[in-house]
């Protein structure tokens, strides 16, 4: 691969992975696992550039460049020292979300724009009515760390707001008035992240100007019992006061400090952005904004809009207000999108790469009842919350009729419309009225099927989709598809990379648990589901060999045919599997039992050795197939029979379609034109052909057709030339 290419310093691509220039020496092996972890990457973008570093983050190759799908072979690697390119400086700023939460009026908005400088009431009726309604954003520059601000509004009625804004946060920045404490709110918003499993957050006591010091002291010893037990637990608790700015440094320490806690993103996993918001702007056209949760984004990229399953194209990307050529998870992203209306947008829907995912109208979960919230009936109605989507849902329990306030279970979700989600990701339940959140969960299968109550195996499958690791898994989704999974299949599944599942796979397929049944596209299948085949084939091919005793083999097609409803990877595995054991044997398309010889009867073979002895006597004058049979003694379907097996054991030769040689006869002919044209030249008219062999005009014309296909002779004109 020769002309330049652009070298891209970006630690994403080379994040997490561990290769370090002491790997370096003989560890192509791994220089390998390294890029099949982006090889899913590089089917959705035009190249990849990698960098390989040393431990100290110096550059010691790159330009590492591949083409898709997974040509490995075409990786270039240089040594920095001999390249012409620059490596730009690494981006080492870090990108955190955080998310105000709290009750109405509290002053997280005014909290917000005293940190940043910017008010998040972006409407004018936010404005007029001095609350806020739906989401706002803010930035604020720490060093080394930049803080994405999703300000959520505290009204009751907006609930639905607040979980379209919560769901990409890092940390949460649980807001409480100290003139008011704990109020309705703050307990749901509280709940909320408790639900979706944010890991971290900071407490701010706000309008500490408007309380002394022992309300104030009061306040802090509420809240300290009420996060007791919570993630908050530990959060730091900061009185701040908006007005007289009070705190507000202190605030920005723990924020700083809080961001460095939070692990940096994987960009090289799938990319999702939720959209929050869409609008159309003068000259750009559409524009969508979101937490981008996962992977990332580039200019030009391809990409789909999910559920309707749109694909667009990434015409620009906006990351804090600026322009950027590449956005990564942890950031907020607006994106100009080409190829779309922005009436065809709503929030809820969702950016990925497209075609490898599919939404979900079912989803098995595990569910969480807040202990708060009245007993749940299986079958219920409630509000589903996900990313930035919300649906109504039917809650369906497994096992059981109730769900109890505190209780969890496994439940199936069925979504009157679809959403985009993937196992892992969690979601919160309101009642469906009057609306209140009720609990929570997390989703473990998005493509699951409709259940038997009560049924024990589908327990145990979802007890290993909750609990398991990648590599059980996988053998638990593998052992429910009997016909095997690709990897796109699997993707659409799971979410994980082509990396992952290659990885997770790789003991079991050593262990022989699972089968490699396709290598290209890389598909697998339980082993035991090849097995089953196998054994499927090996009867078939026995009732064959049983139900046709002259035939030499089944058809591979036919075969197919009887394989039952197995996938085509499974039956070539399987075929393969016996011709390797030596239990059958193929020959061009027809698969036999091996060693197989066809056994005549007395009878059949006389009457072969009576069909060769009449060809062979006739020469080129050959009878017609029915004059022979009627000298047989066997019936005639079985004479056809015996007709094939002398013609596939060569012994006649198939001139036209009712014209069959001895062998002799033909290699007679052969000799005898070789002779012609010794004596006469090598220009045969038709006329001295016949002549020649005695042969009538009928049978003359085929067979000189056919010995023009077999290059004995050639036509030219009217005649022919002995070759
Ligand atoms: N005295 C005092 N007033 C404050 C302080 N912070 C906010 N306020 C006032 O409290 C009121 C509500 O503030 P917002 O920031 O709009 O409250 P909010 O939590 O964003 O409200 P919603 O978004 O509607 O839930 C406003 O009138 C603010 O001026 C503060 O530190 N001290
Ligand atoms: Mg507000």
């Amino acid at each position: 691969m020769t002309g330049a290419v652009k070298p891209a310093w970006d630690p994403s691509y080379v994040a997490g992975t561990g290769l370090h220039s002491s790997d370096l020496r003989g560890a192509k092996k791994r220089l390998i696992a390294t890029l099949s972890e982006l090889e899913n990457r590089a089917t959705h973008s035009k190249h990849i550039y990698i960098t390989i570093s040393n431990r100290n983050k110096k550059p010691l190759f790159d330009n590492a460049h591949f083409a898709p799908p997974s040509a490995f072979d075409l990786v270039l690697f240089r040594p920095l020292a001999s390249s012409r390119h620059p490596i730009p400086a690494m981006d080492s700023t870090k990108h955190v979300i955080v998310g105000t939460a709290g009750h109405i009026d509290h002053g997280k908005s005014t909290l917000v724009e005293a940190l940043t400088g910017t008010n998040p009431d972006r409407l004018e009726e936010e404005k007029r009515r001095g609350i806020t309604i739906d989401l706002g954003f803010a930035f604020l520059d720490l060093e080394g760390a930049r803080l994405g601000f999703v300000d959520v509004p505290g009204h009751e009625r907006f609930v639905r707001n607040m979980l379209a804004g919560v769901g990409g946060i890092d940390l949460v920045l649980l807001v409480i008035a100290a003139d008011e404490s704990i109020k309705p709110q703050t307990r749901e918003h509280f709940d909320i992240c408790r639900l979706l499993g944010i890991p971290r957050g900071i407490i701010a006591i706000t309008k500490s100007d408007l309380v002394d010091g022992d309300v104030l002291g009061l306040v802090r010893l509420e809240i300290e019992e009420f996060v007791r037990g919570s993630f908050l637990e530990a959060a730091p608790i900061i009185p701040v006061s908006a007005r007289s700015g009070a705190g507000l440094d202190a605030l920005k320490q723990e924020l700083l400090r809080s961001a460095q806690s939070v692990p940096p993103r994987d960009a090289t996993r799938h990319f999702r952005l939720p959209i929050d918001r869409s609008f159309a702007m003068k000259g750009f056209g559409t524009v969508v904004t979101g937490t981008l949760v996962s992977g990332a984004v580039k200019v030009e990229d391809e990409v789909e809009l999910y559920p309707p399953q749109i694909r667009v194209r990434v015409r620009g990307l906006h990351s804090g207000g600026k322009s950027v050529t590449r956005a990564v998870a942890g950031q907020r992203t607006a994106v100009n999108l080409a190829g779309i209306e922005r009436e065809e947008i709503e929030r809820g829907m969702v950016l990925a790469p497209p075609g490898i995912f599919e939404p979900a109208r079912r989803l098995d979960a595990r569910v969480t009842l807040l202990g708060s919230a009245r007993p749940l009936k299986s079958r219920a109605r409630v509000h589903f919350h996900q990313g930035t989507a919300e649906a109504i849902a039917e809650m369906v329990l497994l096992d059981g009729n109730e769900l109890a306030p505190g209780a969890s279970a496994i439940a199936q979700l069925r979504l009157e419309k679809p959403v985009l989600l993937l196992p892992g990701d969690r979601f919160i339940l309101r009642q469906f009225s009057p609306v209140e959140t009720i609990g929570g969960g997390v989703a473990l299968d998005v493509r699951a099927a409709r259940h038997r109550r009560n049924d024990p195996h589908v327990a145990q499958f979802l007890e290993t989709l909750e609990r398991g690791n990648r590599e059980e898994i996988l053998a638990a989704l593998v052992a429910a598809s009997p016909h095997g999974l690709s990897m796109p299949q699997i993707i659409s599944r799971t979410g994980w990379t082509g990396g992952d599942i290659r990885q997770a796979a790789a003991n079991s397929i050593e262990g022989k648990r699972l089968r490699v049944v396709s290598p290209q596209p890389w598909s697998i299948a339980s082993a035991k589901s090849v097995a089953d085949c196998a054994a499927v084939l090996r009867k078939a091919i026995e009732d064959f060999h049983r139900a046709n005793p002259l035939l030499p083999g089944i058809p591979k097609q036919e075969l197919r045919g009887r394989a039952g409803k197995t996938s085509a990877e499974i039956f070539h595995a399987a075929l393969d599997d016996l011709v390797k054991a030596n239990t059958v044997a193929t020959s061009g398309d027809l698969v036999q039992r091996a060693g197989r010889e066809i056994a005549l009867s007395d009878e059949e073979a006389r009457a072969k050795e009576l069909i060769e002895k009449e060809f062979e006597r006739a020469g080129l004058t050959v009878p017609s197939f029915v004059a022979v049979l009627e000298k047989l003694p066997v019936e005639s379907r079985r004479a056809q029979k015996i007709l094939q097996i002398l013609l596939r054991e060569k012994v006649l030769i198939k001139v036209a379609d009712d014209l069959v040689f001895h062998r002799a006869a033909v290699a007679r002919l052969r000799e005898t034109l070789a002779k012609y044209r010794k004596e006469r030249g090598e220009r045969l008219p038709i006329p001295a052909f016949k002549e020649l062999t005695g042969v009538t005009r009928k049978y003359a014309i085929p067979l000189l057709e056919y010995l023009d296909r077999e290059h004995v002779t050639r036509r030219v004109g009217d005649e022919r030339v002995i070759l």
